[in-house]
């Protein structure tokens, strides 16, 4: 299995997801600017809008866009929990999550990463991603993890994001300017999540500090 990534994009989250499960994908880093992944290989080939994360099965079958690959990657290993049961409401509720994560928290971010081009519009932006950050904020106060008391899936994907603005090992453009210091709940949560080693393995494995 190979893991398409760039390093502390939303990658991250599959990769965080691979080492839960002990799996020892190949690493393939995506040069973001030439779209290459080796003097032979385009990426576009791999994945047709460029982007990561990839992933690519033994069979050489391709799988894009987070949230469907994290799910594959959980029913992998279904005594793991990291994803509830199939057919669920539980597992709707995991699916519920990762919705809200792609649209209203990765994208919402895009303004901010991108700042300097964006102008303007991050004024509109930042208030509403706080908007959802203090949400998740209050989901958080009396469970450990998004779902419950299990980590799942939705963790890892969360992780990569908040990272973008809370971690202090990056210096690449996914930098933003939003933090969640007065959060305490997502504080916690945040803590908890980067002690995991499944965690601090990728954020190395990435070549990004852990201290
Ligand atoms: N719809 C995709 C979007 C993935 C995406 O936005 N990937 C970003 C990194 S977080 C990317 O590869 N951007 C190209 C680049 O940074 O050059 C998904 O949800 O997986």
């Amino acid at each position: 299995m190979k893991l398409y990534y760039i390093p502390a994009a939303c990658s991250l989250s599959p990769h965080i997801v691979l080492n839960e499960l002990g799996i020892d994908a190949e690493l393939v880093l995506v040069d973001s600017k030439k779209q290459s992944v080796g003097a032979a290989e385009n990426f576009k080939d791999i994945s047709p809008l460029g982007y990561v994360p990839a992933l690519e099965l033994d069979d050489g079958t391709i799988l894009t866009e987070g949230p469907a690959i994290v799910q594959y990657l959980a029913d992998l290993r279904p005594e793991l929990r990291l994803a509830p049961t199939n057919g669920t409401m539980e597992r709707y509720k995991l699916q519920q999550w990762l919705s809200f994560l792609n649209s209203e928290i990765h994208k919402g971010f895009i303004p901010l990463l991108y700042a300097r081009l964006a102008g303007e519009y991050v004024e509109t932006a930042k208030p509403k991603l706080e908007k959802r950050y203090a949400f998740m904020n209050e989901e958080l106060a009396n469970r450990p993890y998004l779902l419950g008391d299990n980590f799942t899936v939705a963790d890892a994907y969360l992780f990569a994001l908040t990272s973008w603005g809370q971690a202090p090992w990056l210096t690449s453009h996914y930098r933003a300017d939003i933090h969640f210091d007065d959060l305490s709940n997502l504080q916690a949560w945040y803590g908890r999540v980067r002690s995991r080693p499944s965690v601090r393995k990728a954020l190395q494995a990435e070549g990004l500090s852990v201290l």
